[in-house]
């Protein structure tokens, strides 16, 4: 049976607003339409492929997932090779110099004449693909391999969703797209997360995310494993002329749809290429995907023709390195640590390893079934990862060099700190020491919670005093820190009578704070810094919250029946409660005028991003200001960012949020905004 004319048209009409909204959400990062209303498009372009199967194209957004699973990967032969790019481990300026004065003896520029230009990219740390579109519709993708022949990888490449299946705008009849395959940092954690909490094997690092699920034969798998693409370079072109230069390129790329990396410019001679890869290098951590160094390109695509190929590299591209992510160590001992609310964590003490811009020791393991997953032993040569802000990890083990004498870890049966006995709850993946506020462990976590930066902050009162405190019974709650005097501190190892008498000024400065934070210090279970803060402007005062019923407290935002337990539970104990009345007789004080509904909020539904050091107070000073108006504070700048509140010294933040056309605030706009 024919299909209507209406109804063909309504899905042609829906096929591109689809594609152009998901380019919108996934590649600008800047949607137009709600989710919900991009969902109610894709269900009805579903309904009509469902009644008229011949409606159904393969660049409808639709068919990104849906292949049968494969037996194997097809060969695909590269009509212009793949080639790798020569890597300079010379970490120092001494890369570019060496690059630049190869590229100018051999283009034939004396010393005195102008600058080379050079493109410059980043080198990201995941997988080449080349990806062939014909009339502007992707029909085919396929890895580097050998740079010959690669392995047609095109259903799994499809579950991307910033690969357009249809390039946008007058494209060539041919364009082979070369770039990089790579798995976020932030997926690969939020991956890592769920498969430990369902006791399933994890990634070590986010390349071998993207390599396992590029390789992956079932698409449907694949699609399970969020991966992203950034396109850097050109194979075979058919119907377009080439631009004069890679930066052009890289533009006319993006205007296809293509997802192009914005961390990119153009320098001119070896100091500004030793300039770029020093602003990149800082702000790798920062950066939400992996890199392992940059990567500089003669811009002139003449030039890249004149200079050609040495065996299998360009000569006029170098990848320059940065120090690795990654390395190898031993694991000397695996200890465990008692938390605050009694959680045993086994930690692996490491033979001291330069990694990721700091000298590691100690990794984390998690917990028993992670470290039986990873079947961790003492002795053993380990990966070690640290990428990015996150805490350093034991990756995965190198069983070639596992000697016959590793040793296995096992829970101890009671805690290493008081004895008693160590219990693992059904269903809980954490084992836990019984011992409470009996546990000195335990009551070191909790005081030293109490007095940390985001909680009631108070300056000068580290661990090694904390412990101190706790261990000579100075200090058993956190009420009793406001005992606390001069003569009794200044009799504390390492303490002066100076730093006593500041600590005693700290403590009375942290007397005065926010119910929010109060509550984040007092360590309830459950009870973080965003629930802390909800539990606030919800509840308005302590009373309140500390007499709700858990019915009630379920009808705070986020707040659910887990959560509304611990709450209840911590509470209703005597202990606590005496805790918290010592604590507000000694003055520990809140404004009333903290707690506002939504309408009186003259920030609500602003998200603001601090980045930088200010004059005039703290930026978790700043963020709390912030937060009582009502805004929302947020550690990354994107288009949906109000505000950019740059300080001295405000870096990556700052460069984004100009690029995007954020609104940049100086601290005392900032000042001005928090009184107004
Ligand atoms: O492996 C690579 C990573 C990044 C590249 C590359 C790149 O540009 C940003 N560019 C070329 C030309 C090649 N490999 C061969």
């Amino acid at each position: 049976m024919a299909i209507p004319a209406d109804v063909r048209a309504r899905a042609t009409w829906l096929r591109e607003r689809l594609s152009w909204h998901g380019y919108r959400y996934y590649v600008l990062d800047d949607p137009e339409i709600p989710d919900a209303e991009y969902d109610r498009l894709f269900r009805e372009l579903q309904e009509l492929e469902t009644a008229h199967p011949e409606l159904i194209a393969p660049d409808s957004p639709t068919q990104r997932v849906g292949g049968k699973p494969l037996e194997a990967f097809m060969p695909v032969r590269h009509r212009i090779p793949m080639r790798s790019i020569r890597t300079e481990t010379d970490t120092g300026p001494g890369g570019a110099w060496a690059f630049d004065a190869q590229v100018r003896r051999e283009v034939g520029l004396s010393e005195d004449t102008v600058p080379v230009e050079y493109a410059c990219e980043l080198k990201f740390d995941g997988l080449a693909v080349s990806l062939r579109y014909e009339g502007g519709v992707l029909v085919q993708a396929a890895t580097r391999g050998d740079g010959e022949t690669g392995e047609d990888v095109t259903q799994n490449v499809r579950t991307i969703q910033v690969v357009p299946l249809r390039l946008q705008g007058a494209v060539p009849e041919v364009l082979e797209v070369r770039g990089e395959v790579y798995m976020s940092r932030p997926d690969f954690e939020r991956y890592n997360a769920r498969q430990r909490a369902a006791g399933l094997p994890t990634l070590v690092n986010p390349r071998n995310g993207a390599a396992g699920s590029i390789r992956q034969l079932d698409p449907n798998l694949a699609a399970k494993r969020p991966l992203s693409f950034f396109a850097y370079g050109l194979g075979e072109v058919q119907g377009w002329e080439l631009p004069a230069t890679q930066s052009a390129l890289l533009d006319a790329l993006m205007a296809w749809g293509l997802p192009v990396c914005g961390e990119r410019t153009v320098a001119r001679g070896a100091d500004e290429l030793m300039a770029f890869h020093r602003a990149i290098a800082g702000k790798r951590d920062a950066l939400p995907f992996d890199i392992d160094g940059v990567v500089y390109k003669v811009n002139r695509l003449d030039w890249q023709q004149q200079l050609g190929f040495r065996t299998r590299e360009p000569r006029w591209a170098v990848a320059h390195k940065f120090p690795a992510q990654e390395e190898l160590t031993l694991v000397e001992a695996i200890e465990v640590q008692v938390g605050r609310t009694g959680a045993i964590t086994p930690v692996a003490r490491l033979r001291p390893v330069f990694v990721g811009g700091v000298t590691v020791t100690n990794a984390t393991l998690h917990n028993a079934d992670e470290v039986a997953r990873k079947d961790v032993r003492v002795g053993d040569t380990v990966i070690v990862r640290r990428a990015g802000d996150v805490i350093p990890e034991v990756a995965g083990v190198v069983l070639e060099r596992r000697s016959l004498d590793a040793r296995p870890f096992a829970m101890p049966e009671t805690c290493p700190v008081c004895g008693s006995r160590v219990v693992r709850l059904e269903g809980e993946v954490v084992a836990r020491c019984i011992g409470g506020l009996y546990c000195r462990a335990q009551r070191q976590e909790a005081i030293r919670h109490f007095a940390s930066r985001r909680a009631l902050d108070i300056e000068g009162l580290g661990d090694k005093l904390v412990e101190q405190l706790v261990e000579r019974d100075l200090v058993r709650n956190p009420a009793d820190l406001y005992g606390l005097d001069v003569a009794t501190l200044a009799g504390l190892e390492r303490m002066g009578a100076k730093s006593a008498a500041k600590l005693v000024e700290a403590l009375e400065r942290s007397k005065t704070t926010t119910l929010a934070r109060f509550l984040y210090a007092l360590g309830i279970r459950e009870v973080g810094e965003a629930t802390a803060l909800t539990l606030a402007s919800h509840f308005g005062t302590l009373e309140a919250l500390m007499t709700a019923e858990e019915e009630r407290l379920q009808q705070a935002p986020d707040i659910g029946p887990v959560v509304a337990a611990a709450i209840r539970a911590f509470f209703q104990e005597p202990h606590n409660q005496q805790v918290i009345a010592r604590l507000r007789a000694a003055g520990v004080r809140w404004p009333e005028t903290e707690v506002k509904q939504a309408v009186e909020q003259p920030l609500a539904g602003k998200t603001i991003v601090l980045t930088g050091t200010l004059e005039s107070l703290t930026r978790d000073q700043a963020s709390d200001r912030l937060r009582a108006l009502g805004a929302k504070v947020s550690g990354s700048v994107s288009k949906k960012t109000d505000y950019v509140v740059a300080g001295r010294e405000a870096g990556s933040k700052l460069d984004k949020a100009r690029e995007l056309g954020v609104t940049v605030l100086d601290e005392a706009e900032l000042l001005a905004l928090l009184e107004a």
